[in-house]
């Protein structure tokens, strides 16, 4: 009987050697299929996230209070739309098509961020989408730029560029509401009241909770942990809302002098596991939406490609 050979399999001590060195992951190189099916489902989750995400937002583009705030709106929400795109192009270089993804979205078998599940009810809310939301993808996303596959790192650093402008629309939006008056004042802090928990939950369970976390720092696909980023979305926000006159919705949040960041109260995880797994107050809504969306546009996707196969047919003649 022989010996059979031991040792690392030489493409997965090649892929080993690249994540170590933090060089990024292309996709002509080798990879563990466990990491191609792991960047597949962030990546297609996010998109998904960006594009589910116009949807809170977009109710209020024709309500906007004036024309300056509607054209600003307009071209955040657009952005979303974009953002969906570059990581629909980026995660199809796995080998993967938009559709399939999209399928995968309609038939429940893909999730996309719990917070789009929440209802955008006052132009305060719009904005406090702005000011929390983005504020969290951000951090989040800055976090990404690094990440190790390339295609995912090199999409993030351009949405980090649009999404701080996001944020910043956001903040200053509330910012006249929270200056304005009484009633304008009541509507952003009930708008925050609102948007706070929600916002935390964003980041994921906690790190001891989180079923990928572990492998994905492993790999360097996350680079900080969800509590880490969790930790430094409060520790930037307080201070903006105590800039503005607003109060966080939290009476365990406390300055701690000792480890320098805040302490929080607990985060309602059941409420978290409710909408993740379909039950928030607008799951059903956003996925009928899209679902529609994606049937009327059906008619010109189907033109689009038979142009494209009539153009292709000329070129070969
Ligand atoms: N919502 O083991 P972990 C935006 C799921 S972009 C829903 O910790 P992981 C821009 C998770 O998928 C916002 N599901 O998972 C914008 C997993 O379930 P699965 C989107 C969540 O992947 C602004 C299970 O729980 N950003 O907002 C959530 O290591 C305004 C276990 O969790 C991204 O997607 C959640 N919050 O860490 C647009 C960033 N959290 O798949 C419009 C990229 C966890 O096994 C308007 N993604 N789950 O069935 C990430 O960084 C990570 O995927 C995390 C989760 C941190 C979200």
């Amino acid at each position: 009987m022989t010996d059979k050979p031991r040792g690392i399999d030489p493409r997965m001590a090649g892929f080993n050697e690249k994540v170590a060195n933090d060089q990024r992951i292309e996709p002509k190189d080798w990879m563990p299929d466990a990491f191609r099916k792991t960047v597949l489902r962030q990546m297609s989750q996010h998109a998904h996230s960006e594009v589910i995400g116009m949807q809170p937002e977009g109710t209020w583009i024709t309500r906007a209070p004036s024309l300056h705030r509607k054209v600003v709106l307009l071209a955040k929400v657009q952005d979303e739309g974009g953002h969906g795109l570059y990581l629909y192009s980026a995660a199809e270089t796995l080998g993967t098509s938009r559709e399939e993804m999209e399928n995968a979205l309609h038939e429940g078998r893909a999730k996309y961020a719990s917070i789009f599940n929440y209802p955008a009810l006052s132009w305060a809310d719009a904005v406090a989408i702005g000011w929390l939301v983005d504020g969290a993808a951000i951090v989040n996303q800055v976090s990404l730029q690094r990440t190790s596959y390339g295609p995912y790192s090199r999409a993030m650093i351009r949405i980090c560029k649009e999404e701080s402008f996001h944020q910043r629309q956001g903040y200053e939006a509330t910012m006249v509401l929270a200056r304005g008056s009484k009633e304008q004042r009541a509507m952003a802090q009930d708008a925050l009241n609102r948007w706070w928990w929600p916002s935390l939950m964003m980041f994921g369970p906690h790190d001891s909770e989180s079923a990928h976390s572990g492998q994905s720092m492993e790999w360097k696909l996350k680079r900080e942990s969800n509590d880490v980023l969790r930790q430094r979305f409060i520790d930037q926000t307080v201070p903006q809302a105590e800039f503005i006159g607003l109060t966080i919705p939290d009476p365990d949040l406390k300055w701690n002098e000792e480890c320098g960041h805040y302490d929080f109260g607990e985060i309602d995880w059941d409420e978290f596991k409710q909408v993740i797994s379909g039950n928030g107050p607008c799951n059903k809504q956003r996925l009928a939406h899209h679902i529609r969306a994606a049937e009327d546009g059906r008619w010109v996707r189907d033109a689009m490609h038979a142009h494209a196969q009539k153009q292709n047919k000329r070129e070969v003649a």
